[in-house]
């Protein structure tokens, strides 16, 4: 579900991956990584798997995104809707269990080790690496260099998709505060936000269904440079959003694609790149500056 390659790629040649293993009523994600000998990769290594076994197709995650010192973070969905169960309750809930990767954002070096988070210390139960909680399922993953911040975009039910800048230890809400309702109508929490949780910077209702996620530094658009771009796959769309200098979302504009966008990067030449799903399949798209008119 995810390819990223190591900081030290053009030394290294290490490739991550990430994708749903198992079968229909025992399934987990897991992160590999292997070695590209520049025809073929190697040596392939399962370095993380998810500790729990679920069951269905739903809310595997999986995000990667490194950070400056060499480490990375992974994102973990909560494992799917009602009425998927886990430990005779809804899975969903685990989003709020320190103890399980489920809807959480993980913290591991570039081995798949856990990374001990300072904010956990004083909870020996906590899943070592835990880094955040209370995710549904973050589809959109950046770092921002220029304001030393990680940005994550996650769906949600019905309406209520989130843009957050997730810190180490803080905890997201879901599924005990959200904007979001069931597909099948009544409200998932009965407030939206509680001081004991970090709200959202951005509520996309109706839902935008996020995708790729990125901080664009480019070169080739100054004026863009600091901003979020988000994939819409339900919207259609890349969401542009300008940021103030406090790093609060100041304005949303939005990038008619006209098909569901399944990610957005930028790519060496400093262009943002855009990938497709249905009803244009498979599209790659490279925005450019419009010519001086
Ligand atoms: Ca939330």
């Amino acid at each position: 579900m995810e390819v990223s390659v190591h900081p030290r790629f053009a030394d290294n040649g290490l490739v991550y991956l990430t994708y749903a293993a198992g079968t229909e009523t025992a399934n987990h994600t897991r992160l590999a990584r292997a070695r590209f000998d520049g025809r073929s990769l190697k040596d392939l290594q399962v370095i993380f798997e998810v500790p729990q076994r679920k069951a269905g197709g739903q809310h595997f995650g999986s995000r990667l995104v490194w950070l400056p010192d060499g480490t990375v973070l992974l994102a973990i969905g909560d494992g799917g809707n009602p009425p998927v169960q886990l430990d005779g309750a809804l899975i969903r809930v685990q989003a709020q269990n320190r103890a399980s990767a489920l809807g959480k954002i993980l913290h591991l070096t570039d081995a798949g080790q856990p990374v001990r988070a300072a904010a956990f210390a004083a909870d020996p139960g906590a899943l070592p690496g835990l880094w955040s909680l209370g995710h549904r399922n973050i589809q959109g993953l950046a770092y921002d260099r220029g304001r030393a911040r990680v940005w994550a975009t996650e769906h949600g039910a019905q309406g209520g998709d989130e843009l957050n800048s997730p810190r180490a230890g803080a905890n997201y809400g879901w599924p005990l505060v959200t904007h979001s309702r069931e597909y099948f109508g009544p409200a998932i929490s009965a407030a939206t936000g509680s001081p004991r949780f970090v709200d959202p910077e951005l509520v996309w209702t109706p839902a935008i269904a996020p995708s790729g996620l990125v901080v664009y530094n480019g070169a080739q658009m100054p004026a863009w440079r600091g901003q979020l771009f988000a994939g819409g796959l339900v919207s259609q769309a890349v969401h542009r959003l300008t940021l103030d200098a406090g790093g609060r979302v100041s304005g949303q504009h939005r990038i008619d694609i006209g098909a569901r966008v399944r990610d957005v990067r930028q790519g060496p030449d400093g262009f943002l790149y855009v990938l497709t799903d249905a009803p244009r399949d498979g599209q790659l798209i490279r925005l450019e500056p419009a010519p001086p008119s």
